[in-house]
């Protein structure tokens, strides 16, 4: 096409001439959870952050909902290199070792200062096992605390015997056994359809997850006990970092740092208005009774020993970093 006066002054006029001269680089980011969750808001406000840090050069493009890759599967395509980059819930990894397992043990840290706390204890460790697999930790964000959906209220633990619990990972696997559950895994974005066939009947997760599926269409009752904070990490495959210049570098690093400290703030901001929410679509919000607080503090208690045993030495650390930490 010959290049006219004409096309030429269009093209200035929509930027095309001054566009950087720089090679682009585009990423595709796989993340598992849905578009309105703030976890991913977070994370298409940090992918937007590089981009507009490298002048456009590095663009990140970030395929929610699991969309590019199953959750499952997120962690190992970036290992091996099918995409650069990617989110996961942490403790989806116990299976490889009990101390991404940590954030997910009943009662161990409950609020955000200790949920920091932990992290900041157990955060060189798991830097360390994903820098083996040639993966880069970028950042963490914890879930507000994890409570209750049931269909009907409970007070005596007994009445849970049987239950069909919905879980995202082996702690949740275990809390349910432990409180005489039937567990059964399900991705968070499956759970209307686990609740509305029938395969479940319980869960233990955020606020913020209860809402962004609705939770008010398939349980009756939000009882708020907050016992652990589970995070989301987000990591690159490490030789694709080092392949970027040192300005880019840079400039993710920076942004992983924004995004980290406003995603916990993010998290910890929305705990309240997500519990507003449950409230305003039905849901009955309530507390504990003694003997259900009393039944998931030992349950708590007995997963802690649990994860020491399994965790040996690596655990310990993490306990006595935290307890420093604390
Ligand atoms: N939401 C995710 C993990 C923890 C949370 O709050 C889920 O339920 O799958």
């Amino acid at each position: 096409m010959t290049l006219t006066l004409r096309s030429l002054a269009l093209a200035a006029a929509m930027g095309a001439l001054t566009m950087p001269a720089a090679a682009q680089t585009a990423w595709d980011m796989p993340t598992p959870y849905g578009d309105t969750v703030f976890h991913t808001m977070n994370i298409a406000q940090f992918a937007d952050d590089v981009r507009e840090a490298t002048g456009g050069a590095l663009d990140i493009t970030v395929h929610s909902a699991g969309s590019l890759f199953g959750h499952a599967e997120i962690k190992d395509s970036v290992r091996r290199g099918l995409a650069p980059i990617g989110e996961i819930l942490l403790s989806r990894l116990s299976n490889e070792n009990p101390v991404f397992e940590a954030d997910s043990i009943p009662f161990l840290a409950d609020s955000y200062a200790d949920a920091r706390a932990l992290w900041t204890a157990s955060r060189p460790a798991v830097e360390e096992l994903l820098a083996e697999q040639g993966l880069t930790l970028l950042f963490a964000v914890p879930w507000p605390g994890q409570s209750l959906y049931l269909t009907e209220e409970v007070t005596d633990p007994a009445a849970l015997q049987g239950v069909s619990f919905r879980a995202y990972n082996t702690a949740t696997e275990r809390l349910a056994q432990i409180l005489g559950m039937t567990p059964t895994q399900v991705e968070a974005g499956d759970i209307p359809t686990a609740f509305a066939t029938g395969r479940v009947a319980a869960m233990m997760t955020s606020p913020s997850t209860g809402v962004s599926s609705q939770a008010w269409d398939f349980t009756n009752v939000y009882i708020d006990v907050q016992a652990w904070l589970p995070k989301n990490v987000v990591f690159v495959n490490t030789d694709a970092f080092n392949a970027l210049s040192a300005e880019e570098q840079a400039a993710l690093m920076e942004a992983a740092a924004v995004a980290e400290a406003r995603g916990w703030e993010m998290s910890e901001a929305e705990t309240a208005t997500q519990i507003a929410a449950l409230a305003d679509n039905g849901m009955t919000v309530s507390t504990p009774s003694d003997a259900m607080a009393a039944a998931l503090a030992a349950a708590g208690e007995t997963m802690t020993a649990e994860w020491l045993e399994r965790a040996g030495d690596a655990g310990t650390a993490i306990l006595e970093a935290y307890a420093a930490a604390q």
